[in-house]
């Protein structure tokens, strides 16, 4: 296993209010940002529970006291409206579990921060979606959650990655990594980088259109990648959105963008072979009608006419910050190989190409399903 050895796991597991006899525990999914862990527990003779053991990425959230603040705020308004529509709140809301003390999560001695929710049983996570009603389910969950929180009072949540979405920052921090070239990496990337500055003007649409008023902040999920939602093995449902930790204030394109960006992809986001590398129509039309379905009332005409730009932005911006990785020695996102943040990249500037491909139609698609 890499990561935390599991002696190490079992000694920080042990600190939560957790009951029965530990029996195994591996790593889970393949999130680029923190270490999540399943573990399984024996209890009496017959029963056993699986838990989510995961420890927070420190470099990112410098303060994990407002993080989770977030997320204890976001879940108990979530399990609200969830029980208001007789849903279960055990399977469709994430369920932090307190540490012994009754603490949200633990400081361990090295300063490292680890939480634990319930697992969400009989269910998986997609990277790439099996068929197309798995990605139509995931945009069910993601509209539903944004509707969800429609009325959370955003001012209450705390900005937990700085500029998270402000691609114009994004730019900059990537002109900064090119100036600098820490890694001397900068030449071997002529291309990539010739890609990211040709396409500079994508990096101040909604920053202008938020600027005039013309799109309002919500509170919205920000990491709405398809491994983010849990599927129901049994009814295919999208029961529950998971990765609460950039909850912030938003715009409800990019939320949808950032799903399109990364499940209506042909491929996976590392595919090196870059000709298996599109956005499929079929699954962009099936996202853009489960999320206008599902939140579609709760947003304005221009949000939903911005919705293929917020495909074509957030696809950019991933681009370019998984270039900025690669330039800057890969130290955000997790890595397997060498060049895996670059390989990241290249998928991402193909299917910005592949979007201004097809530009009209994926704007005749929304258009088709805009009420
Ligand atoms: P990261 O920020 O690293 O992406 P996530 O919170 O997304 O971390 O967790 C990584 C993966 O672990 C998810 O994609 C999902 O497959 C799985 N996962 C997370 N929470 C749960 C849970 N409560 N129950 C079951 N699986 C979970
Ligand atoms: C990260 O945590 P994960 O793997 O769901 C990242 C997203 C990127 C995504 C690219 C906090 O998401 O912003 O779009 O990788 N999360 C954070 O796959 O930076
Ligand atoms: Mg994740």
């Amino acid at each position: 296993m890499t990561g935390t050895p599991k002696e190490e796991i079992k000694r920080i597991a042990d600190q939560f209010a957790f009951t029965g006899e530990l029996v195994s525990c591996g790593p889970c999914g393949s999130g680029h940002i923190n270490e999540t862990y399943m573990l399984r527990y024996r209890i009496g003779e017959m029963g056993s529970i699986k838990v989510i053991l995961q420890k927070i990425n420190r470099e990112i959230f410098q303060k994990p006291e407002e993080l989770m603040e977030n997320i204890a705020g976001v879940t108990g308004h979530l399990k609200k409206k969830v029980l208001q529509k007789s849903g279960d709140p055990e399977r469709e809301v994430l369920n932090l579990i307190p540490t012994k003390e009754g603490k949200a999560f633990l400081t361990d001695e090295n300063g490292e921060c680890w939480r634990a929710y319930i697992f969400i049983t009989d269910a998986v996570s997609y990277d790439l979606a099996e068929k197309p009603e798995d990605f139509y389910e995931s945009a069910v969950a993601f509209g539903k959650f944004q509707e969800m929180l429609a009325d959370y009072p955003a001012e209450t949540l705390h900005e937990t990655i700085k500029d998270f979405h402000d691609t114009k920052k994004r730019f900059q921090t990537l002109k900064n990594a090119i100036e600098k070239d820490s890694c001397h990496r900068a030449a071997s990337v002529k291309e990539e980088i010739a890609f990211a500055l040709q396409h500079e003007y994508l990096a101040n649409v909604f920053g202008e259109l938020l600027a005039k008023g013309e799109v309002p902040l919500r509170v919205t999920h920000n990491d709405t990648k398809l491994n983010n939602v849990m599927i129901d093995l049994e009814t295919g449902k999208g029961i529950c959105v998971v990765d609460l930790d950039t909850v912030m204030p938003g715009l409800a394109m990019n939320d949808f963008g950032d799903s399109i960006r990364f499940g209506a992809s042909t491929a996976l986001e590392d595919e090196k072979d870059l000709s298996k590398v599109s956005c499929d129509m079929e699954l962009y039309e099936i996202y853009v009608k489960g999320f206008l379905e599902s939140c579609g009332d709760k947003l304005s005409a221009k949000e939903i006419e911005m919705l293929p730009m917020g495909a074509k932005v957030m696809t950019y911006e991933c681009g370019i910050r998984f270039l900025t990785d690669y330039l800057e020695g890969d130290h955000y996102f997790k890595i397997d190989r060498e060049e895996h943040n670059l390989d990241r990249c290249r998928t991402q500037f193909k299917l910005v190409a592949d979007i201004e491909q097809k530009w009209d139609t994926m704007q005749t698609i929304v258009k088709k399903y805009q009420k």
